[in-house]
C-alpha cells in the first residue's frame, strides 16, 4: 500500500477520499479562527505523501536549456532573507457539490470548506531566482514546479505559474518552510512548499523538489488536462483541454458557515445571525458582503469580524464576516443567500446553471442555505 506512510490526521477532518487523503473541516469549525490551525487545515493530496529527510533534502533551481543552476539544501534556504505572509489557499473544486446538483460533474465532492488561511514563512522565490541571474527584466514566460510525490508511472506532481508572478516585487511567491510558526506539516508539503498567494491551490506545489524557469508551461497532467474552466455546453465527448488556459488567479467567492443547511435558527429581537467567509484571488480584497433572506428583494450588508490590513494587489487573506438579518414577518422557512464583492467590484454569479463546467471548478455562485426559523 503506497499510502501506508501517510501521516496521522485529526479525527475532525471529514474525508472526501482516503487514498489519496482529501478532507475538509465541518463549517462551524472553519470560521472559528482567522488563522486556520495546522492540524485541521484542509488536505488535498493527489498521491501518497512522500517521506523526506531534511538532512539529505535538496531543491534544484534551474533555467531550462542553460547551465544556470543552483542546488539548495534546507539549511541554505533558511539562511536566505526571511519573509512572512498571511494567505488563503483554496482548491479549484471548493463548493463543487453545489454545482453537481445542476448536473453531475467529475471530481471530489467538496463542500465549502476546501479552503484555509495561514501564515507562511520562507524565502521569496524572487530572491532565489536572483541567485541564478534571473530577475524581472529576464525574458521567460513560466516558472515550473515539481513535487516529490510520484504517481504509479513515476511521474511527479507538477504545475507552473506565469513568470511575472514569480519575479514581481508584489507577487509574494514564497518557498515556505513554516506554516503558522511551525515547520510545514507533512500533509502540507514538508519540508518546502511553494506558496503562490492569490492563485489556485493546485499551483501551490507541496514537497517541492525542482523549480524550472522556462518558455513553456509545465507539461504535467494537472497543468494541461485538469484545473481548467469550460463552457456549460462542453461535455466529455467534446472537451479539448488545449482550448482553455490553466486556472491561475481565482474569482471572488463566499460561503455561509453558520447556520448550516436545514438547521433550526432562533430569531432573537427580530433578527437572525449569519456568519461566514469571503475571499478573492489575485490579491484583491473583499469590500462588501451582501445577504438576503427574501430572494433578493432586500439586501443586508455584513460586518467584517476579521480582515487583514494589507492592501490590493497584495491582499491574500480571507475575510470573516457576520450579519444580523432582520426578520419582520413570522415565516417558518427561509433561504439565506450570500454574495461578496471584491476591490475590482467583481461579484459572484447568481446561479450554478450558467457557470456549470464538466470538472466542477470555479464553483462560486451565490451560496444559498435553507434554514428553519424558530420563534
Ligand atoms: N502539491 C503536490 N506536490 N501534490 C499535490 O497533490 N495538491 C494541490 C496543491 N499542491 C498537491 C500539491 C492542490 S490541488 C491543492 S488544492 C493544494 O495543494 C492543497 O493544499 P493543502 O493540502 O495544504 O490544503
Ligand atoms: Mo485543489
Amino acid at each position: 500500500d503506497p499510502y501506508s506512510n501517510d501521516p496521522k490526521r485529526h479525527p475532525v477532518l471529514k474525508p472526501a477520499s482516503v487514498k489519496p487523503f482529501n478532507a475538509e473541516l465541518p463549517l462551524s469549525l472553519l470560521i472559528e479562527n482567522f488563522i486556520s490551525p495546522n492540524d485541521i487545515f484542509y488536505v488535498r493530496n493527489h498521491l501518497p505523501v512522500p517521506e523526506i529527510d531534511i538532512s539529505t533534502y535538496e531543491l534544484e533551481v534551474e533555467v531550462e536549456d542553460t547551465d544556470k543552476k543552483v542546488v539548495l539544501t534546507y539549511e541554505k534556504l533558511k539562511d536566505l532573507p526571511k519573509h512572512t505572509i498571511t494567505a488563503t489557499i483554496m482548491c479549484a473544486g471548493n463548493r463543487r457539490s453545489e454545482m453537481s446538483k445542476v448536473k453531475i460533474v467529475k471530481g471530489l465532492d467538496w463542500g465549502p470548506a476546501a479552503i484555509g488561511n495561514a501564515t507562511f514563512t520562507g524565502v521569496l522565490l524572487r530572491d532565489v531566482l536572483k541567485l541564478i541571474g534571473v530577475d524581472e527584466d529576464s525574458n521567460y514566460k513560466h516558472v515550473q514546479f515539481e513535487g516529490l510525490d510520484m504517481d504509479p508511472t513515476s511521474k511527479y506532481y507538477g504545475s507552473s505559474i506565469p513568470f511575472w508572478k514569480a519575479v514581481d516585487k508584489r507577487g509574494d511567491v514564497l518557498l515556505a518552510y513554516e506554516m503558522n510558526g511551525a515547520p510545514i506539516p507533512r500533509d502540507h508539503g514538508f519540508p518546502i512548499r511553494v506558496i503562490v498567494p492569490g492563485v489556485v491551490g493546485a499551483r501551490n506545489v507541496k514537497w517541492l523538489g525542482k523549480i524550472t524557469v522556462s518558455q513553456n508551461e509545465s507539461d504535467s497532467h494537472w497543468q494541461q488536462n485538469d484545473y481548467k474552466g469550460f463552457s456549460p455546453s462542453v461535455d466529455w465527448d467534446t472537451v479539448d483541454f488545449n482550448k482553455s488556459p490553466a486556472i491561475q488567479e481565482l474569482p471572488v467567492i463566499s460561503a455561509i458557515c453558520k447556520p448550516e443547511a436545514h438547521q433550526k435558527v432562533q430569531v432573537k429581537d427580530g433578527h437572525i445571525t449569519v456568519q461566514g467567509y469571503a475571499w478573492s484571488g489575485g490579491g484583491q480584497k473583499i469590500v462588501r458582503v451582501d445577504l438576503t433572506i427574501d430572494g433578493g428583494n432586500t439586501w443586508h450588508v455584513a460586518k467584517f469580524d476579521h480582515q487583514d490590513s494589507s492592501e490590493p494587489p497584495q491582499h491574500w487573506a480571507w475575510t470573516l464576516w457576520s450579519a444580523k438579518i432582520p426578520v419582520t414577518t413570522r415565516i417558518k422557512n427561509a433561504e439565506v443567500w450570500v454574495k461578496a464583492v471584491d476591490s475590482s467590484y467583481n461579484t459572484q454569479p447568481e446561479s450554478f446553471k450558467n457557470i456549470w463546467n464538466l470538472r466542477g471548478v470555479l464553483s462560486n455562485a451565490y451560496h444559498r442555505v435553507p434554514i428553519e426559523l424558530q420563534w
